[in-house]
């Protein structure tokens, strides 16, 4: 049957931590994947997450099937924090909401449903350089992908002349994805006085903004601020939609907990905006997953717990932000030619740090480094342990 099935390319992600896991060096180090990893470089599990285990655990709850839109709590308690509780559409019922399979399954959803449901032109501008699965979430659904610059590499940051062009240059009514803050890969953000002109751009062209909000408080450990653009967009009248993942901040990676949004016009439309997303969901998984859903509902509506989780999530980007500073430091220390104060100014998990393909590779053979390809280094693999040796090995790698 399936001798003319091709082999498929590895994940130009995922496929980082497959060579780094062949390699047998004592102190190699990955930072490939985007996924926290504490000081001593372990995988991370919220204080808040196991005292909400435990509560779980008490209630001896049962495994029931949840709702095709999903846990009704979490859902609830999932836009109040994205939106903020007082959101106008939030507080006149006029929010679609379901549970999604983190923030992947909710980028799924808004494929799917725009592709049959949008009537404007079915075209996804996304920006360049963006997280690789965009691209095949988009195709997949037939719609089609177009880039608008987002990078500067003369600069290492953002080009908002560019980017500002290619929007208002897009077809009117064109669906713009925007990553809501902390942007993959290149941990470059709008200013907010950027975001309100890109809000002008997009509001004038009648265009629709699907934000992507992977990484809400993991970027500056305040949950507000990181939400300030979709918030902002929709106090301005957009009728956004917005895909939310806790896999980073709560540290839920593997829980998959997220959900879609889409903001509509009245509480009517939203009922039936929910019909048509509901026969999207059932044959692609019929219900979401119930664990997830029920640990986050119970740290967002247990004030402790939720006290708790603040800290902690600020504890995580604080570890990233100082590990920035050290990093910078070093290179700098080490006379690493070239400017490097992008690595302080980046936001979130990632550092574009404008190495190339070959000095990238160069890492993974002499030094046992392993990063992607583009330069993009996970902040959150760094650590007291392997900072002063990765930046030893990038100095090297750069000076060539
Ligand atoms: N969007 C962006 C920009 C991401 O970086 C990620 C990965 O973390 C996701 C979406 C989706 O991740 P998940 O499906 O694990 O929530
Ligand atoms: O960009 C990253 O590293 C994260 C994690 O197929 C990730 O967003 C990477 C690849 C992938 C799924 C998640």
């Amino acid at each position: 049957f399936w001798a003319g099935v091709p082999q498929g390319p590895p994940d130009p992600i995922l496929g980082v931590t497959d060579a780094f896991k062949k390699d047998t060096a004592k102190n190699k180090v990955n930072l490939g994947v985007g996924a926290y990893r504490d000081e001593q470089g372990k995988p991370y599990v919220l204080e808040s997450v196991l005292q909400a285990e435990d509560i779980l655990h008490k209630k001896k709850l049962d495994k029931e099937y949840l709702p095709i839109t999903g846990e009704i709590e979490f859902v609830r308690l999932s836009a109040e924090l994205a939106y903020g509780k007082d959101s106008k559409p939030l507080t006149e019922n006029r929010i679609a909401v379901a549970q999604s399979i983190s923030g992947t399954g909710a980028l799924r959803i808004a494929t799917e449903f725009l592709a049959k449901y949008y009537p404007g032109p079915k075209s996804v501008y996304l920006p360049d350089p963006t997280w690789g699965n965009h691209i095949p979430l988009v195709e997949g659904t037939g719609m089609k992908v177009v880039r608008y610059r987002y990078f500067d590499k003369k600069t290492i940051g953002l080009d908002f002349a560019g980017m500002k062009e290619d929007l208002e240059k897009a077809e009117p009514g064109s669906i713009i994805l925007l990553h809501a803050c902390a942007q993959n890969p290149s941990g470059i953000d709008p200013t907010k006085e950027q975001w309100k002109e890109i809000n002008e751009v997009i509001k004038s062209k009648k265009h629709l903004a699907l934000f992507d909000m992977a990484y809400q408080g993991f970027a500056s450990g305040d949950l507000i601020g990181d939400a300030f653009a979709p918030r902002y967009f929709v106090e301005q009248g957009h009728q956004i939609i917005l895909c939310q993942s806790f896999a980073k901040n709560l540290g839920l990676y593997g829980e998959r907990a997220g959900t879609f949004s889409m903001v509509c016009s009245s509480p009517e439309e939203k009922e039936r905006v929910l019909s048509q997303v509901k026969r999207v969901i059932r044959p692609l998984y019929s219900s979401p997953p119930l664990h997830g859903a029920q640990l986050v509902a119970t740290i967002l509506g247990t004030p402790e717990l939720f006290e708790q989780w603040l800290k902690e999530v600020k504890k995580m980007a604080d570890r990233i932000i100082s590990m920035r500073e050290k990093l910078y430091n070093a290179l700098v220390e080490l006379k690493t030619p070239g400017e490097w104060g992008h690595i302080k100014s980046q936001i979130g998990m990632f550092s574009f740090t404008g190495m190339t393909a070959d000095q990238v590779s160069d890492l993974a053979e002499y030094a046992h480094v392993y990063l992607t390809k583009d330069g993009r280094i996970s902040m959150a693999g760094l650590n007291e342990g392997n900072i002063q040796y990765f930046a030893e090995s990038m100095s090297k790698a750069v000076k060539g």
